[in-house]
């Protein structure tokens, strides 16, 4: 019995030493050491051994019940550094690799323009309104004074939804809207920017769907100079100081008297920016606001039409093409 111990001692060692991997390393402990193992077999084979033997052979079992247990826990150990320094190796990053770049979006122009807008107009005192795009006709033309059948409604050919509702063809359908919420009150100095359709033909300058920010100031005492000084205000931050603006008599049913107002571009000529005027006294009427006591004045400039005189854009489709040579232009470092 004690050399078959020491055969098996023999083969395990062998087998232990010789392992590659955890797993192996596991099955042999249970194969030598476990309940069912051979150690345990040869064990039960004691019964048959006389008294003088069997404390030796306890003893020797004993010793490679030990000697195997400390085998596989050193082996263990090894191999499970072993198994880190693999994983080590497979994770190490070589830091002089060229990095990845991760693309970076870049704010549209026209919310550029917005945005620019907003701050100027802010630090004008006025706030920033908001008005639905699905508008009723009450709004984008009864309460601004056009009449049922009034030519001016032929000015701008709308995208109706029922007889009653169409897509808003001008922001000043605010005006009304913001007038009735103030119920009365006074100062109004609003801004609304946002979306407008129309009928249009797109071409170079015009496009079906495009952008214009609302302006509308009513008080006592407000007068065409006051509108005067906050469009060459706005129009100079915006363009410069040195920009040549134009004003031309011009008519809308909201305004009396109306102007509109075209910048210079030295390549292109004359380009008509905005509409604008005092605010007609039956629009103030309409919307809760004595025009015998107040005054107002309101404008209503394309978007469009200032990003591209001042980004120099020559076409109004390069704002909804999606052309990525175009929108990484004005990406920021
Ligand atoms: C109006 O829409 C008036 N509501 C403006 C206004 C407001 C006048 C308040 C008085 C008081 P008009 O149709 O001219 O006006 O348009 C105003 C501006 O929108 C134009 O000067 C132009 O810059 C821009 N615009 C007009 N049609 C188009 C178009 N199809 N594509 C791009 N921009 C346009």
């Amino acid at each position: 019995m004690q050399e078959r111990l020491k055969e098996l001692r023999k083969m395990a060692e062998a087998k232990i030493k010789s392992a590659h991997d955890l797993e192996t390393l596991k099955e042999l402990k249970i194969k030598f050491l476990g309940k069912k193992g051979e150690l345990t077999s040869v064990l039960r084979g004691m019964g048959s051994l006389s008294p003088e033997e069997r404390p030796v052979v306890g003893a020797l079992a004993n010793e490679i019940r030990n000697r195997l247990e400390e085998l596989i826990s050193s082996k263990e150990g090894e191999l499970e550094e072993a198994k880190l320094e693999q994983k080590l190796k497979e994770e190490t990053i070589d830091v002089t690799l060229p990095s990845v770049s991760f693309p970076m979006g870049a704010i549209h122009p026209l919310q550029a323009v917005i945005e620019e807008l907003e701050d100027i107009f802010i630090g004008m005192g006025f706030e920033i309104a908001e008005g639905p795009e699905v508008e009723t006709d009450k709004f984008n033309f009864e309460m601004l004074n056009f009449l049922k059948d009034h030519p001016a409604r032929d000015m701008q050919d709308s995208f109706y939804i029922t007889p009653e509702i169409l897509l808003r063809t001008h922001t000043s359908s605010v005006q009304a809207r913001t007038m009735l919420a103030k119920k009365g009150e006074v100062p109004v100095r609003i801004i609304c920017p946002g979306k407008v359709y129309r009928r249009d033909s797109d071409d170079a300058t015009h496009s079906h769907q495009f952008m214009q920010i609302e302006g509308l100031v009513v008080d006592r005492n407000i007068s065409m100079s006051e509108l005067k000084g906050v469009l060459f205000t706005f129009i100079k931050k915006i363009f410069g100081e040195d920009t040549e603006v134009r004003l031309r008599p011009s008519f809308f049913p909201f305004t009396e008297p109306s102007v509109e107002v075209d910048i210079y571009d030295p390549k292109k000529g004359w380009l008509e920016i905005l509409g604008a005027g005092m605010v007609h006294p039956r629009v103030l009427e309409k919307s809760g606001y004595n025009p015998e006591r107040y005054t107002g004045f309101a404008f209503g400039a394309g978007i469009e039409r200032i990003a591209m005189l001042k980004y120099g854009i020559d076409d109004i489709r390069h704002f909804y093409n999606n052309d990525l040579r175009f929108l990484r232009q004005f990406q920021s470092e």
